[in-house]
């Protein structure tokens, strides 16, 4: 019976039940308690982008009566272990966790998977036995990198000397952002990538790596694609310094598609956006409720992304959810 209670709660009959699962005392006829308790290992806040996240996963939380359990990675691998490992020992009913590389997880994973505690990835892969986690739900990475690629051969006849940006070094859409723009642009013998930089997808790392571009290659380069929003906005504001004028003399595509990249659409600084969305609480909830409830949950859930170019930013900026 309390299985029975427990299960219809989880497939949706509401938060109330959903926060009232075991513990009833021997022989209560009062339904038993027990909050659900989610760790949450969050890679830290470089970006805009990443901010947006925290705020879906702790709003979804909050509206659905779970307990979440916050772990700020500052951007540190050994920080977001260490949460792991914290969480497992709590013993929570599953974990979410944003990877900041792609490698180095099989440990705390495996341990997750011997206590038992499911755990959804968002937003970026690991390479891992993917019996070592849950579900992993992403944008695909390297489709926006062609996709950023297509475009900026379409405008430019295929003629362009690229700047890129990369973001975190062994971070999984920095590789795939990269091999997808670079598989691309492979076909186009006019488009040539003159200099390929991390900026760490910060905004000011962005900018002190253009900075340093423009002083070794002065104005060199017609484009600069930049893995995203923060660091396009980094380099932008390098360009306009140097008096390169960005959006016109030359072009800046990025990915991820804030509010702040549509803004720059409209005033002309950024050519095209790739989304990326991340509001990905609503997902993660649902894959650990399906889980929880023993219901199938596909490997790999992808979310759908548009590109959009200046011509449509100024419509498409009021409803921009992020
Ligand atoms: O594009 C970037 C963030 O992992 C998809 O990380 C995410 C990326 C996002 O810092 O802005």
């Amino acid at each position: 019976m309390r299985r029975l209670m427990r299960l219809a709660a989880i497939v949706g009959l509401g938060s109330a039940i959903f926060a009232c699962e075991k513990s009833a005392p021997v022989g209560s006829t009062t339904l038993p308690t027990k909050q659900v308790v989610v760790g949450f290992s969050q890679i830290g806040a470089e970006s805009g982008w990443r901010a947006a996240e925290t705020g879906s996963v702790l709003a979804e939380a909050k509206k659905r009566g779970v307990q979440l359990k916050f772990a700020d990675g500052q951007g540190k691998q050994a920080n977001q272990v260490q949460a792991i490992e914290q969480f497992v020992a709590q013993n929570v009913d599953a974990i979410i966790l944003a990877p900041v590389v792609g490698t180095g997880w099989d440990a705390p994973l495996a341990k997750a998977k011997r206590a038992g505690i499911p755990v959804v990835l968002i937003d970026r892969a690991v390479e891992t036995d993917p019996a070592n986690y849950a579900t992993l739900i992403q944008s695909d990475h390297v489709e926006a990198g062609r996709a950023v690629a297509r475009w900026l051969i379409e405008k430019t006849g295929g003629k362009a000397v690229v700047v890129q940006l990369e973001g975190t070094v062994g971070s999984g859409p920095a590789i795939d952002r990269k091999k997808g723009f670079e598989e691309v642009i492979a076909t186009a013998p006019g488009v040539t990538i003159l200099r390929s930089q991390s900026g760490d997808f910060k905004k000011v790392t962005g900018k002190q790596v253009m900075e340093g571009i423009i002083r070794a290659e002065k104005g060199a380069f017609t484009a600069v694609y930049a893995h995203n929003d923060d660091m396009a906005l980094g380099a932008i504001q390098a360009l306009q310094e140097a008096g390169l004028s960005p959006g016109e003399k030359v072009l800046v595509m990025s990915i991820d598609g804030g509010r702040e990249a549509f803004e720059a659409m409209v005033a002309g600084t950024l050519n095209c956006v790739m989304e990326c969305n991340p509001l990905l609480g609503p997902a993660a909830f649902d894959a650990i409720e399906a889980i929880r409830a023993g219901a199938p949950v596909p490997k790999s859930i992808s979310q759908t992304d548009r590109l959009f170019d200046r011509s449509q930013a100024a419509a498409e900026l009021p409803g921009r959810a992020y």
